[in-house]
């Protein structure tokens, strides 16, 4: 499955969750196919949509917070993945398009050809994880790991094929935070800051 066909499965199954995105094509991916206020695009730095997405979980407690990373993001910050296990927010689903390389910069292999990731996760003691490989297993995975108290892992394998014409996010970082910020204030009624 290539990674434009994960985001076909995924976007359609998103309600007013907040979506913390990796940045490079992960973000563009999402951007292209449905831009929403509720999703935070990290469109510079590398490694930091999780620790993001785990600090919004925190938060909010009583709505879900999606965070979809890529590989060399885990990769890149390993260390977060024990801070969400042992932080352990029940409302926190974190899926990883795992194509196995840096594919925003061209391809460089990462390592998680070799190093699995679902089993990094697991072993820092993530309570749900699940690793799919065809994009026909993303909706019952994701359906499943929404309705269990987190923290979860989905893992999706992907040919690393996105689309190399899909164009950049348009927004302002000032414009994806203050969209943001009103997304989560209409779904938990407080003003934003
Ligand atoms: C701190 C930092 N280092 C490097 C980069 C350059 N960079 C942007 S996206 C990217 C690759 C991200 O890889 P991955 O998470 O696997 O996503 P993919 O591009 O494969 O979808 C790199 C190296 C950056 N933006 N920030
Ligand atoms: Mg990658």
């Amino acid at each position: 499955m290539k990674g434009t066909e994960a985001f076909k499965e995924i976007i359609p199954l998103l309600t007013d969750e907040p979506v913390i995105h990796a940045n490079g094509f992960i973000c563009r991916e999402s951007f292209n196919q449905k831009d929403r206020e509720g999703n935070f695009y990290m469109i510079g730095s590398m490694g930091l949509a999780s620790s993001i997405g785990l600090g919004v979980a925190m938060c909010r407690p009583n709505q879900k917070t999606i965070i979809l990373d890529g590989d060399g993001n885990v990769l890149m910050s390993m260390g977060t993945l024990a801070m969400i296990a042992s932080a352990a927010p029940k409302n926190l689903l974190h899926i990883v398009l795992d194509n196995e390389v840096y594919e925003s910069t061209g391809n460089q292999r990462s390592l998680s050809k070799s190093i699995a990731l679902d089993q990094v996760a697991q072993g820092a003691g993530y309570p749900h994880v699940k690793k799919v490989t065809k994009k026909e297993e993303i909706k019952p995975a994701f359906e499943e790991l929404m309705g269990k108290s987190g923290p979860s892992f989905l893992l999706i394998k992907v040919e690393p094929a996105f689309e190399k014409s899909t164009g950049r996010v348009t927004h302002t970082p000032e414009e994806i935070t203050s969209r943001f910020m009103k997304a989560l204030a209409a779904t938990d009624g407080r003003s934003p800051l």
